[in-house]
């Protein structure tokens, strides 16, 4: 099973498809049931991509992979929904809320792996040499290179010369580059939907840590910040017995141990899964058991258990890995991480969490064991770059999840061409739009009824609508003007 990390894993649903595909292919032969699973398609296409869009002199080539989705298209001319792939392997196109919008707008989906990860990677090695053309620029000119020529091979079968309206999705990461996309290449598409979008890059990421306190809740905050102080007592006594506790003998770097403890806690509200995390701390701490013990049940049932976490996700020496294979989504995203946009999730120094040896010597210290000397996350030139929350584009829908760590790096305050939306629910977190509750595992469309307040879903949802059905029709009759 293959998964994906993002410092304290960004997008892990991608794994998650991953780990539940061998399911999905069980079904695969009964046709019937194909809407009803995870994927609208997992049929590859190949594209012949660029390996270097910045270099007059580099003309290698790499095979990229796609998919599309054609059973709700309005043939010729309805929309074109591009699905960006993030930071994991890419093995299709998943059933959710955008299966909907589909749906009601007649709309095709296309979706491109990511340079680098899953089946498209340029190179067998992924020595930090061989990393350097990852980055998100050049996975932007992927995408607008992808998109001209589908939109040319599509004006070639059904023979005509026209351009359909396009809309670029994202979530997390990808939502940050349908952000980016939207603005840097406003001609290739008729709008963006940014959902979860980590627009900002952080050096000194200590919200992520507060929030995860926010949206525990007192009790549950107080129990995890017992447990942690717990753990780093008894790590000083008897290191190997607590890490086996928790199923970490592996791990030969202390803050290894410590990003990974405080990790296991971070991902039930990212996704989603409050009460999975909450309910038996709690209970623990009111029945005076062990709160350590309580804590290690929970890493290893379900952290490491039915969510599909792996504790090699985590160990400097896998990320040393450089043969390409089934878990190289963990190093590959690193490597973006220590280049270009850090959210280094420190411990804040008042009130934290997570212990204070997750800091930025940990972070600093792991690029230069896994990669080598010399790089650094440049978030200032990112920031410069992209603007950061200042992001100067339009026609571009927002969304956070209220529990999710990662709002504090998505776009703050909404203008009339950046609508921005705030999704509340108590288990509300990462991509709450397209994913519904909980947002792993993933829900068929999206399926919103186990989010604590689906009409907050919903009506979320419904702006989006309108924003889409506006900005699209606005770019038809552009589009009508051009063509006609
Ligand atoms: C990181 O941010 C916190 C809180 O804003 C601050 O206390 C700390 O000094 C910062 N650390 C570094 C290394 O910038
Ligand atoms: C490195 O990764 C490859 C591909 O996943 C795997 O086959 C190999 O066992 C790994 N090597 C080590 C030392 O873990
Ligand atoms: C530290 O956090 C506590 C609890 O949130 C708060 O009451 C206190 O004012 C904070 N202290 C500082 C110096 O920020
Ligand atoms: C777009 C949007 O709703 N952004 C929210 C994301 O999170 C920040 C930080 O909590 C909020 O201030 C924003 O309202």
């Amino acid at each position: 099973m293959s998964k994906v990390v993002m410092v304290a894993r960004l997008w892990l649903a991608v794994a998650m498809a991953v780990f539940s595909s061998a399911f999905v292919n069980g079904h695969v032969t009964l046709g019937w049931l194909s809407t009803r699973s995870e994927f609208l398609t997992q049929e590859e296409f190949w594209f012949d991509q660029t390996l270097d869009h910045f270099s007059h002199y580099n003309h290698h080539k790499f095979q990229q992979r796609y998919f599309e989705f054609l059973d709700y298209f309005r043939i010729p001319d309805g929309p074109i929904f591009f699905r960006i792939c993030g930071e994991g392997p890419c093995n299709g196109i998943a059933n959710d809320y955008l299966s909907i919008l589909a749906k009601k707008f007649g709309a095709a989906i296309v979706s491109l792996e990511h340079r680098y990860y899953g089946k498209s990677s340029p190179f067998k090695s992924l020595t930090t040499n061989n990393l350097r053309y990852l980055s998100s620029k050049q996975a932007l000119f992927d995408l607008a290179v992808f998109r001209q020529y589908y939109q040319d091979s599509l004006n070639l079968k059904l023979d005509r010369k026209s351009e359909n309206p396009w809309f670029v999705f994202g979530v997390s990461y990808s939502g940050a580059l349908s952000a980016w996309f939207q603005l840097k290449f406003p001609h290739l598409t008729c709008g963006s939907l940014a959902s979860s979008a980590v627009v900002l890059a952080v050096f000194n990421f200590t919200d992520f840590d507060q929030q995860i306190g926010e949206s525990a809740g007192p009790a549950c905050k107080a129990a995890l910040q017992e447990i942690n102080q717990l753990v780093e007592q008894r790590f000083a006594i008897n290191k190997e017995e607590v890490q086996a506790l928790f199923g970490a003998e592996e791990m030969e770097v202390d803050g290894d141990f410590f990003y990974f403890l405080a990790d296991a806690a971070a991902m039930a509200f990212q996704y989603g899964n409050p009460d999975k995390l909450c309910c038996p701390l709690v209970e623990a701490k009111n029945a005076g058991k062990d709160l350590v013990d309580a804590y290690a049940k929970y890493v290893k049932n379900y952290f490491l258990g039915s969510f599909g976490s792996n504790v090699r996700t985590y160990i400097q020496k896998h990320l040393k890995n450089t043969t390409l294979g089934e878990d190289s989504a963990d190093r590959l995203w690193w490597f973006q991480v220590c280049t270009e946009v850090a959210y280094f999730q420190v411990a804040p120094a008042n009130d934290s969490i997570r212990s204070s040896k997750v800091d930025i010597r940990y972070h600093l210290d792991l690029c230069k064991n896994v990669f080598g000397e010399g790089l650094y996350p440049d978030v200032d030139t990112t920031n410069i770059y992209y603007g950061g929350t200042k992001i100067a584009g339009s026609k571009i829908v927002f969304t956070n999840g209220s529990q999710d760590p990662w709002r504090h790096a998505s776009k703050q305050i909404p203008s009339p061409d950046m609508p921005s939306y705030l999704v509340t629910c108590r288990n509300c977190g990462h991509g709450t739009d397209l994913r519904g509750c909980p947002q792993s595992p993933p829900n068929i469309e999206g399926d919103d009824h186990s989010c604590t307040s689906p009409a907050t879903v919903y009506k979320v949802r419904q702006q989006l609508v309108k924003k889409m059905d506006l900005w699209l029709s606005e770019c038809q009759a552009s589009i009508n003007r051009k063509y006609v």
